[in-house]
């Protein structure tokens, strides 16, 4: 084939500029380490050696320290690389994971500082079509630092988790592991289960319990966590599922270690709930005023709804119940021998309340009907829940057996999640006048 002259020009040009890139100039050059001695023991003196390289062309790039015996410790294991200038400092860390056992457990060794020794290093690229080029010189560690940040004991429980609020079934992960040396950081998270290698880790970070500890974060000693899922903070918790839980220490030198363990979480989730239409359905109501005579009983209706993600629990008394106004859901509990009518953290109830009342909402009752609510039998004892998007009825009276304290104007219901907070309060506030019988 003939190329035209007007073009035999720029085809010149292109090969030797084509020559220029990508055969005559080496793959690899610039290639130093400095100092060659080092000292990695965090001390503040020669505890780090500057390795510096320049790539000329798309490659990947190793850098590795070969022992005494022949063995390649990898500090970079074919990472790419785009052309340019590369510095990097090296304190002796090694990153090749390796599985030991340590007491109560195995753990992983993340990296570690090679110990005292002479070494080669040795910078390589290797690029697209497979041609390498390396570099190599010695370097002398001493005094290195090669203790281990080791986790003992780490212990999840327990590994089936659902937080949820409902102060029963596992509502709390206690997590803890003994440090045996002083660490620079150290971290406790959740990753899920599902998750494959090479994919974004999605973290859930755990966060130390100092009055659980008895050691402060970081040092040599017991530690020890607290996991309520972030529930407590209003936060959700992560998804139901399965998840490996870390905990991971570094020291200041570089040494870094991980433990694992497992734990499934379950029907997890902040709860919520509310009073439908914020409103209370007041027999006898005139305008905001109800009137009752001395002995006579004030009733109502409400619906609550559970509008969040998570079965909430509920204990009685259960709806119909009537109270005098001399009594409130400690004395019932007393009169009918009802142990679980008393405070109990985690449980829903609907109550009313008024302003002068001693005690905060003292009439109270289940937050739906038992055919309104699921039975569960946790720990041998039924309990009962009102399911995500399930309204339950609440109705009740209170029979005012003596006129309420001067002062008294107004009546209220709330919504209570006890030893939580009151989720819903100041509901559809009448005024309730006692006349004479
Ligand atoms: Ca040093
Ligand atoms: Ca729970």
């Amino acid at each position: 084939m003939r190329v035209p002259a007007r073009l035999l020009l720029p085809i010149l040009i292109l090969a030797a500029l084509s020559v220029g890139g990508c055969s005559l100039r080496p793959l690899l050059s610039n290639v130093s380490v400095a100092p060659d001695a080092i000292s990695p023991n965090a001390d503040g003196a020669d505890d780090v050696t500057l390795i510096t390289y320049r790539i000329n062309r798309q490659a990947t790039v190793s850098i590795y320290f070969v022992d005494a015996g022949g063995a390649r410790h990898y500090f970079r294991d074919a990472e790419r690389r785009s052309p340019g200038k590369y510095t990097v400092y090296w304190g002796g860390v090694i990153n090749d994971p390796q599985v030991r056992k340590v007491e109560g457990g195995k753990m992983l060794v993340e990296s570690q500082v090679l110990p005292d020794g002479v070494y080669t290093w040795v910078v390589e690229a290797v690029d697209e079509s497979g041609r390498s080029q390396q570099a190599q010189g010695q370097i002398v560690l001493s005094g290195a630092d090669t203790a281990l940040p080791e986790l003992h004991n780490f212990t999840v429980m327990p590994q089936i988790f659902r937080p949820n609020q409902d102060g029963l079934s596992d509502d709390r992960v206690a997590i803890s592991y003994y440090l045996m040396k002083q660490a620079e950081r150290t971290q406790v998270y959740l990753v899920s289960a599902a998750t494959k290698p090479g994919e974004p880790q999605v973290k859930y970070p755990v966060a130390e319990k100092s009055s659980v500890s008895t050691a402060l974060p970081n040092d040599v000693g017991y530690h020890g966590y607290d996991y309520d899922g972030g529930v407590d903070n209003n936060a959700e918790p992560p998804p139901d599922g399965d998840y490996v839980i870390y905990g991971q220490a570094e020291d200041k030198v570089g040494n870094r270690v991980v433990v694992s363990s497992t734990l499934t979480i379950e029907e997890g989730g902040k709860p919520r709930a509310e009073v439908s239409g914020g409103e209370i359905d007041w027999q006898g109501e005139m305008g905001r005023n109800i009137g009752v005579p001395l002995n006579e009983t004030v009733c109502f209706t409400a619906t609550v709804e559970n509008i969040g993600p998570v079965p909430i629990r509920t204990i009685g008394p259960w709806p119909g119940q009537t109270y005098k106004f001399t009594e409130n859901y400690n004395a019932l509990a007393a009169q009918y021998n009802e142990k679980s009518w008393y405070q109990q953290a985690g449980v829903w109830r609907f109550g009313i309340n008024f302003d002068t009342t001693g005690v905060d909402f003292p009439f109270r009752w289940a937050i739906g009907r038992q055919e309104d609510l699921e039975a569960r039998t946790i720990n041998g004892q039924t309990q009962y829940y009102l399911l995500p998007g399930k309204r339950g009825l609440v109705s009740g009276c209170i029979q005012f057996d003596q006129k309420p304290p001067v002062g008294t104007n107004y009546w209220w219901g709330g919504l209570i999640h006890e030893f939580v907070g009151v989720v819903n309060t100041d509901i559809d506030r009448v005024s309730i006048v006692v006349g004479a019988p």
